[in-house]
């Protein structure tokens, strides 16, 4: 039995992290087994990774080096985690995987989608997720949203122009292969998100149950 794979993807204040838990917990409630799981992350030096990548420094951390830590952080997570769990047949929800590479390190830091691919056939070979959940919205909404929360990590301490050009790697890759990608509008009110969600229950059911 193979699992099914899919990602929740989004700029800045998204609502990705609110709205995982309660995707999880309708998947739960319809008998299915998910893992829920982030990146970069995932596993103990995976997490550590992520401090790297988050921490405010006074060294700047050059793009390369970041890109690499991204990966480093993903091969160790796939192998502890997201593997094992789709070899089980569960549904690995994941808050973030490559397609944040290809935003933030593609359209943020302007690093080559070829370099990025390189990357991500080393890594991942033909692993790939077959459902990928894009929570939409306006840039200023997104950073309200995350400055209302407090200090700010190494990324959202960037400016306005590497958030946009985030947010249009993702409806540019999302528009490219339709059949992979769902819009949410993430705008809207928490409760109207939800509803979108139970919209898209169904569609994911039948995935998971194949
Ligand atoms: N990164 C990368 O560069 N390359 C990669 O390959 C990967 C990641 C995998 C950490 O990710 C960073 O790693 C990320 C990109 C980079 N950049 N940053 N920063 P993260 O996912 O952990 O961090 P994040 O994107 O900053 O998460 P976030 O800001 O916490 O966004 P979110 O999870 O989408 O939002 P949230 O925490 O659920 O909601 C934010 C706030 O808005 C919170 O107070 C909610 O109560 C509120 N909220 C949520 N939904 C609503 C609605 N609908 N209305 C009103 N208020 C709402």
């Amino acid at each position: 039995m193979s699992g099914l794979f899919v990602t929740l993807e989004g700029p800045e204040g998204a609502g990705k992290s609110t709205n995982r838990e309660y995707l999880a917990g309708r998947l739960r409630a319809s008998g299915v087994e998910v893992l829920l799981t982030r990146e970069p992350g995932g596993t103990p030096l995976a997490e550590r990774i992520r401090e790297l990548l988050l921490a405010p420094s006074d060294e700047p951390m050059a793009a390369d080096t970041e890109l690499l830590l991204v990966f480093a952080a993903r091969a160790q997570h796939l192998a502890e985690v997201i593997r094992p769990a789709l070899a089980r047949g569960c549904v690995v929800l994941c808050d973030r995987f490559t397609d944040a590479t290809y935003a933030y390190q593609g359209g943020g830091r302007g690093l080559s989608t070829a370099r990025i691919a390189e990357l991500e056939a080393f890594v991942q070979g033909d692993l790939r997720p077959q459902l990928t959940l894009i929570f939409d919205l306006p840039v200023e909404i997104g950073l309200s949203r995350a400055a209302a929360r407090g200090r700010l990590d190494r990324f959202e301490q960037e400016g306005r122009g590497f958030f946009e050009a985030v947010r249009q790697a993702y409806l540019t890759r999302a528009a490219a292969v339709p059949a992979r990608y769902r819009i949410v509008d993430a705008a809207q009110p928490l409760d109207a998100v939800q509803r979108a969600l139970d919209g898209l229950l169904p569609e994911l059911l039948e995935f998971a149950r194949g």
